[in-house]
């Protein structure tokens, strides 16, 4: 028989390799020395800091799964959603920032890209000296961005771009702009471009008062007839398959992520049973507080062990993008279960930002909202439970 470790129930670390392990240890250091004590005052404070872009860079913790030819480090998606897990278990907006530039940013620019594209944008991406942003919804266009106004002309020797995006993560600071437009060039297929921070027109404003994700800046993506050169043009997709093929890597990163967020909550809610006492007791001895423990750890043991499965079939080629849908909208939901349980479970002290565990569950409510809401991933999973279409 063997042992149980109630941080590690299935025994996950040694299902990966040595090298997942090497980079999950990285971005786990990194986290908790440079990320951990900023993030406070970062959320009251509304405020995002780009140095954490040169400093993820530094590590190896942008688009790690690029080859390294192209500045990444050729990691597997399994280490992708470790470094998730690690950064999440921060603070949602970290990961997030993280997860635009690496799977909406440079992998877009690295599979649709030209030999020239990649060459001047995957390497500054790379190590965080340009920061990157992916816009594809609308004002009017959310979870059926297929709606969307934004609109390409041809012009000679280029496009003319102009439409507007909004609640685009990065996007006032950004230098690189992946944006999703209808050309006319192309029939009115949706086509990607990448515009470059100072181009005549374009302009991002930042979304401010946000009460979720404080510390990722959010904001619009204005274009006014913006010049962009043939060279802007993402050659090698077409449809809503470009934007969506960057959004299957972005949610499965988010299903790890959402689990390091869990996990934080949980074992923050384990201590405090441990050290709080009522009643002459502590709090973790009562039944009620022992069942939630019980079903966090379960739910974040089954989400854990989901992810890495879909991780291993991606890094074989062989994941669908339902498998995708499941694991996005089950582990986000069951993350903000969790922090939501562990709020409560701090009583009075779960409101404070000391504790943390509001603060989770207030990004949580947007984890649960961008990259496909929770019940977007339902209709994904129903058609194909059912071949019926009921968006
Ligand atoms: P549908 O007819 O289903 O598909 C159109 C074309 O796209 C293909 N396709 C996919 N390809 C690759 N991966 C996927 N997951 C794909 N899903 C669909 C499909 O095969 C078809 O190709 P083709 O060649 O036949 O044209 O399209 P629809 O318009 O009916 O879509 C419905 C739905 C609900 C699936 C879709 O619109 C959807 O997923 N909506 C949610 C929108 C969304 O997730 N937006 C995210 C914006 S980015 C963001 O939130 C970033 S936050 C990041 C952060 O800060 O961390
Ligand atoms: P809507 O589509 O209007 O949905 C509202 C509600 O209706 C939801 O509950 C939804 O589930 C439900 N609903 C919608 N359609 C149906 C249906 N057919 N049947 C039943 N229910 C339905 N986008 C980007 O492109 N790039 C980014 O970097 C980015 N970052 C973001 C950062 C933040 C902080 C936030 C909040 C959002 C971000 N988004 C980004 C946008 C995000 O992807 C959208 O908010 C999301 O796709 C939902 O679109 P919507 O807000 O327009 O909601």
């Amino acid at each position: 028989m063997g042992a149980f470790d109630w941080a590690d129930p299935f025994l996950l670390d040694e299902q990966l390799t040595e090298d997942e392990r090497m980079v999950r240890d990285t971005a786990r250091a990194y986290a908790e020395e440079k990320l951990a004590p900023r993030i406070i005052e970062a959320f009251a404070n509304e405020h995002t800091d780009p140095e954490i872009f040169r400093e993820m860079g530094a590590l190896g913790l942008l688009g790690p799964t690029v080859p390294e030819e192209y500045g990444g480090v050729g990691a597997s998606y399994v280490a992708y959603g470790l470094v998730a897990r690690e950064v999440e278990r921060i603070d949602s907006g970290y990961r997030s920032m993280m997860s635009v530039q690496s799977s909406l940013v440079m992998y877009p620019i690295h599979a649709y890209g030209s030999e020239e594209q990649k060459r001047k944008y995957l390497p500054k991406l790379a190590s965080g000296e340009w920061i990157g942003c992916f816009g594809l919804t609308e004002p009017d266009a959310g979870s059926d961005p297929g709606g969307m106004k934004t609109r390409a002309v041809k012009t000679d020797g280029g496009y003319r771009i102009s439409g507007s995006k909004t609640w685009i993560s990065n996007a006032p600071i950004a230098d690189v702009f992946v944006i999703w437009a209808k050309s006319d060039a192309h029939g009115g297929a949706i086509r990607g471009f990448v515009l470059e921070k100072g181009m005549k027109g374009l302009t991002a404003p930042k979304i401010e008062g946000k009460l979720s994700l404080r510390a990722s800046i959010t904001g619009m993506v204005m274009m006014d007839d913006v010049e962009v050169g043939e060279d802007a043009l993402l050659p090698d997709v077409q449809g809503l398959k470009g934007p969506f093929g960057c959004l299957n890597r972005a949610r499965y990163g988010i299903s790890w992520g959402a689990m390091g967020a869990a996990e934080f909550c949980m074992h923050a809610a384990r201590q405090y049973g441990l050290d709080r006492h009522q009643f002459g007791r502590p709090l973790a001895a009562t039944q009620l507080y022992q069942k939630k423990l019980a079903d966090m750890e379960t739910e974040i043991a089954l989400g854990l062990h989901a992810s890495l499965r879909v991780g291993r079939l991606m890094d074989e080629g062989r994941f669908a993008p339902e498998m995708v849908s499941i694991v996005k909208r089950n582990n986000v939901g069951k993350a903000l279960d969790i922090a939501r349980v562990s709020r409560d479970m701090h009583g009075g002290n779960g409101i404070s930002g000391e504790y943390q565990v509001m603060r989770h569950v207030m990004n949580l409510e947007t984890v649960n909202t961008y990259e496909g809401a929770h019940d977007v991933h339902a209709l994904i999973l129903g058609r194909a439970i059912t071949g019926i279409a009921a968006f």
